[in-house]
């Protein structure tokens, strides 16, 4: 019982037992960002549409929006944290080889609610239902990239967004979505 005890807890509050900063649900800030990308294979395939409706239909709020052809300098540098990967040089030259849709979404957990909802990095490993669960196949050309932490997010926004680009504002919905 006692082994099992931290993953019912972790799956109740959402939380990753593991991590010790994981706020209590009460503690949770509903303007929590997260950096959510739709990679060149998911605007070739015409999903843009597809991966934001998830996001607005959900409520998370839109803050930033943003169609751009990065360079391999600019990619290089938003996944330093895989540069010894055998993977990374491809990763960088399918990431630069079309438009990205840049984005920032705002509300709460939506770091990692934002992960939940694009699935696995293998889309064959997601479930049905979450966005690489439902339109691809590959590891490597897996359409949509989402922040794996708040502390990530932060950077991500930093690097693809400038500090006017991204929109306060106050959703006319968001006494319907949070009490
Ligand atoms: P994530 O996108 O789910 O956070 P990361 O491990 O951060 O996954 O990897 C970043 C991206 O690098 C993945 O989304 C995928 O496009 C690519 N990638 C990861 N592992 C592989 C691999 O083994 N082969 C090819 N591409 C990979
Ligand atoms: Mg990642």
């Amino acid at each position: 019982f006692s082994l099992l005890l931290p993953r019912v807890l972790s799956e109740e509050s959402h939380c990753v037992s593991e991590k010790a900063d994981c706020p209590a649900p009460h503690k949770m800030s509903t303007t929590e960002r997260t950096f959510i990308a739709v990679k060149p294979d998911g605007v070739h395939r015409a999903l843009v549409g597809e991966i934001m409706a998830r996001f607005e239909k959900r409520g998370y709020k839109l803050v930033a929006l943003k169609m751009v052809h990065a360079t391999e300098d600019h990619l290089k540098v938003h996944y330093q944290d895989l540069k010894d990967k055998p993977f990374f040089a491809g990763l960088v030259t399918y990431m630069a080889s079309g438009p990205i849709v840049a984005m920032v979404w705002e509300g709460l957990d939506a770091v990692k609610t934002g992960r939940v909802m694009l699935g696995a990095t293998n889309p064959l490993a997601s479930n049905p239902g979450t966005i690489r669960g439902d339109y691809c196949i590959q590891t490597g050309r897996n359409i949509c990239h989402g922040s794996d932490s708040v502390e990530s997010a932060n950077r991500e926004i930093a690097h693809w967004f400038k500090s006017d680009e991204l929109v306060n504002w106050t959703s006319a919905a968001q006494p319907w979505i949070y009490e």
